[in-house]
This record gives C-alpha cells, sequence and structure tokens, in this order.
C-alpha cells in the first residue's frame, strides 16, 4: 500500500499531484531547489525537503538525491510530474532496485518508447498506421537520400531520442537533403546523445490528436478520449481541447482501438498518450507514445469526468480499473489555455518577476491549475508556464464563451503573460470554426501581425 508519495516535481504539476494525495488520505512530500522555497507546493505538502541549488541540473533532475529524499521521509513512491526525470529509464530503474514504487510505467516501457525509431517499429510491428518512411535508423547521407527520392519529397527528418518536436527538419527537394541530414545527424547526438535519425514522408497542414490511455497492473486498457493539440507554437501547445472537432464518431473508434492496441502490446501500466497525426483526408498515423502524465491531462478530466492523477495513485497500488470501456462517455467540451509569463509581442520572450497582483477566474466551468498568487516571484530557472486555464461546457461553443469571460477576469500585474494572445484566439473566427491544423499560429501571427503593422504604418 501507497501511504506516502514523494512529488519528484514542481510548480503546477507538484501542486496537481498533492491535491490528489491529500483527498486520498495519502501523504505527500514535496521537494524543492533553494529557488522555489517559497513555492506553494512546498507550503501545502505535508513535508518538504530541499534538495539542492537552484538550476534543475542541480536538484530535480538529480535522482540520487530525489531517491536519499524519498528515503528518509519514509515515502513508498516517487511521482515524477512531467518534464525532469518522469521519461528518463534510468530513473525508473533505479527506483525499481530500491523498491521505491515509481508512479509511471516500467523502466522497459519508457526506454523502448523513449527510442522514437523503436516505437514506431513496435507501432508497425502491432499493425498500427506508421506514415512511409525509414524502417530503422538511415546508417549514413546516401542511404539516406536514396530513400527520400523514393518516398518522394517533402520529408522529414527526426531524431531518435527527440520527440516534441525537438531536433526535426523538414526537407523540400533532393538538392538540400544531404547537408540538412548532416546537421540533423549532428544536432541530435548533441542534444541527445544520440545521432541516430530516422525520415518520414512530411505530411502538410496535420492535426495533432493524441489519445488518453489508461492501463492497470492486470492487463486492463481502456482509453478515454483523444485532445486535439495542433494549435502550437514551434512545437510549444498553446491551447488544447477534448473532444477534437475533427474526429467522427467511427474514426475516434478506430484511432482509440488502435491506442490500447500498442498498450496492451507493450505491457503498459499507468496513463500514457499515444500520438497521431491526422492528415486532411483524416488517414491517422502513430507518431509517438508518451510514458508520462501531459500537462493536458486537465482537459480530458474535465471533459470526461474523470481524475487521471488519482487513477495513477490507484493503478500504481496494484488496484484493477473499475470503470470499462463502454462506460467511458464524454461529459462536455474542455479546452484549456496554457498561461506563460512570455511576453507574445517581443516574440514570446519569457519575463519571470514578481507578480505583483493576483486575480484568478471563478463561476461555472472554469478551473485553474496554477501555483502562482500575488507576491510570488517566478524563477528565471524554470519553464514559462505559470497556470492553465480550463473551460468546460456542454458544447464547444460554451466552453469559447467561458473561456473568454474567465480569461478577461484573470488578473495577472507586474509581469507579461500569453492571457491576451487567448484572449484574441478565442474571438478568432477561423478557431471559433473549429478543425484548426498545425499551421494556425503561424497563419494567426501573420495575419494579426499585419494588422498591427498596417496600424503602425498610419500613424
Ligand atoms: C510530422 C509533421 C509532418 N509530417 N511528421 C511535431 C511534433 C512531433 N511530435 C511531430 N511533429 C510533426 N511531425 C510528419 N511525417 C509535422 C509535425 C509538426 C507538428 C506536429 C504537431 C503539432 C504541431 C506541429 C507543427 C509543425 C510540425
Amino acid at each position: 500500500m501507497i501511504h506516502k508519495v514523494l512529488i519528484a516535481n514542481r510548480g503546477e504539476i507538484a501542486l496537481r499531484i498533492l491535491r490528489a494525495c491529500k483527498e486520498m488520505g495519502i501523504k505527500s512530500v514535496s521537494v524543492y531547489s533553494e529557488a522555489d522555497a517559497q513555492s506553494l507546493p512546498v507550503q501545502l505538502a505535508d513535508e518538504a525537503i530541499c534538495i539542492g541549488a537552484a538550476s534543475a541540473a542541480q536538484s530535480y533532475l538529480k535522482s540520487d538525491r530525489l531517491l536519499s529524499a524519498a528515503e528518509l521521509v519514509g515515502a513508498d513512491a516517487i511521482h515524477p510530474g512531467y518534464g525532469f526525470l518522469s521519461e528518463n529509464s534510468s530513473f525508473a530503474e533505479q527506483c525499481e532496485a530500491c523498491h521505491m514504487k515509481f508512479i509511471g510505467p516500467s523502466s522497459e516501457t519508457i526506454r523502448l518508447m523513449g527510442d522514437k525509431i523503436v516505437a514506431r517499429k513496435i507501432a508497425h510491428k502491432v499493425g498500427l498506421p506508421t506514415i512511409p518512411g525509414s524502417e530503422g535508423a538511415l546508417s549514413d547521407e546516401k542511404k539516406g537520400l536514396e530513400l527520400a527520392n523514393a518516398i518522394g519529397y517533402p520529408v522529414i527528418i527526426k531524431a531518435a531520442g527527440g520527440g516534441g518536436g525537438k531536433g526535426m527538419r523538414t526537407v523540400y527537394n533532393a538538392a538540400t537533403f544531404t547537408k540538412t541530414f548532416c546537421t540533423a545527424r549532428m544536432e541530435a547526438e548533441k542534444a541527445f546523445g544520440n545521432g541516430a535519425v530516422y525520415i518520414e514522408k512530411y505530411l502538410e497542414e496535420p492535426h495533432h490528436i493524441e489519445f488518453q490511455i489508461l492501463a492497470d497492473s492486470h492487463g486492463h486498457v481502456i482509453h478515454v478520449g483523444e485532445r486535439d493539440c495542433s494549435l502550437q507554437r514551434n512545437y510549444q501547445k498553446l491551447i488544447e481541447e477534448a473532444p477534437s472537432t475533427f474526429l467522427s464518431s467511427s474514426l475516434r473508434e478506430k484511432m482509440g482501438k488502435a491506442a490500447v492496441k500498442l498498450a496492451e502490446k507493450c505491457g503498459y501500466e499507468g496513463v500514457g498518450t499515444v500520438e497521431f497525426l491526422v492528415d486532411k483526408k483524416r488517414n491517422f498515423y502513430f507518431i509517438e507514445m508518451n510514458t508520462r502524465l501531459q500537462v493536458e491531462h486537465t482537459v480530458t478530466e474535465e471533459a470526461m469526468g474523470i481524475d487521471l492523477v488519482q487513477w495513477q495513485l490507484r493503478i500504481a497500488n496494484g488496484e484493477k480499473l473499475t470503470v470499462r470501456q463502454k462506460d467511458i462517455r464524454s461529459a462536455g467540451h474542455a479546452i484549456e489555455c496554457r498561461i506563460n509569463a512570455e511576453d507574445p509581442e517581443k516574440d514570446f520572450l519569457p519575463c519571470p518577476g514578481h507578480i505583483e497582483f493576483y486575480h484568478e477566474p471563478g463561476g461555472p466551468g472554469v478551473r485553474i491549475d496554477s501555483h502562482a498568487y500575488s507576491g510570488y516571484t517566478i524563477p528565471p530557472y524554470y519553464d514559462s508556464m505559470i497556470g492553465k486555464l480550463i473551460a468546460m461546457g456542454s458544447t464547444r461553443d460554451e466552453a469559447i464563451a467561458r473561456m473568454s469571460r474567465a480569461l478577461n477576469e484573470y488578473l495577472i500585474g507586474g509581469i507579461q503573460t500569453t492571457i491576451p494572445l487567448c484572449k484574441k484566439i478565442m474571438l478568432d473566427p477561423v478557431y471559433r470554426a473549429g478543425g484548426v491544423t498545425t499551421h494556425f499560429m503561424k497563419n494567426f501571427l501573420q495575419r494579426t501581425d499585419g494588422n498591427k503593422t498596417k496600424q503602425r504604418r498610419k500613424k
């Protein structure tokens, strides 16, 4: 039985996890860096323990210190949250060796899915559609060029160690292939310590749709629907929603079954996400599997009326899933806006600093997951997300109306945030029509920047 959980993370997700622990009568322990001593998760957890200096490399990424802290406080399990060590198979392995329950799948599953070439091979082998491309890693630029010529341009070069858009390069013709291939491989080696790259046919304007799966330790797997994460900028998700307006119920069923099959075939345990790209003609293709709780898990929670973090804890405790696939039904429509301490007017420059004033929205259909408060200082060492605003309604229009009004109530003084940008997107006719593709933000910023330039010229 899990009595005490050490939360190996910070910020809003640490808060999210300790809330689930409290509701279940499980003791929670926050770890913190010297920069996070004043943070909300430190103040609200049952215990808190300092693990090092401000930089992530000296604190939240130090597996030995996390394990020592867990042993010191008598924790039975470690929840890694997202980012940091959440998809680090060595850390999961160290936990296994110490008989400290790592809340997530086995280190073996994390390792397999962490290599995007291996994940693609497994998905293909068990019958999921994958994008035409290389079978494994490409040995050299000559083999790469031959294959790219055979597939036809454009092609995309991806790193085995990458994921989430890191280290990707698109190639539009044979003339530029070799050079781009070599740069991609060098960058992959430097960034991931793994120079292995693969290629796929490049899909134009795809939709990014991911399925949330739940798997208990007894081999039962279900999916709890999809999230549409097409609205991104530089591979950073900005607004997510569930369900996707782009899927028919029959396509949803087909993709959900594929996601469940993959989880079953790899002996998955815990919550996981199977990512797909869907093209204009509604062909779907597996791209990656994420073996962690994701930032945007909240839209699934609100759209499906389910607590995913509580399920993570129950599954880690060896409990069986009590819900069956046929019992899973939508509870409405949910949208999440990521509130980042960034200045959209200055090319999304992060702007950490002192929050002088802070007022959260409320009322029907509104949820905020945030560790911010009036007087809090956002440290410059970590990512710039300071909260997530989730709005739900019985229809998408209702969720949009609630999001708009909640964004107007959300008052943050002292720093720049993505709130004004999200307000503009909620009013945008293209967004409101639904079915945005991964190219939405580029077009949106061009359209609206264009307005700004015209206005400046008039002055
Ligand atoms: C692609 C693609 C087009 N064709 N793969 C970016 C994130 C990573 N998980 C996969 N990504 C893409 N892979 C092929 N074969 C286009 C993207 C992509 C993208 C995907 C999801 C959301 C936003 C995106 C923005 C640009 C490119």
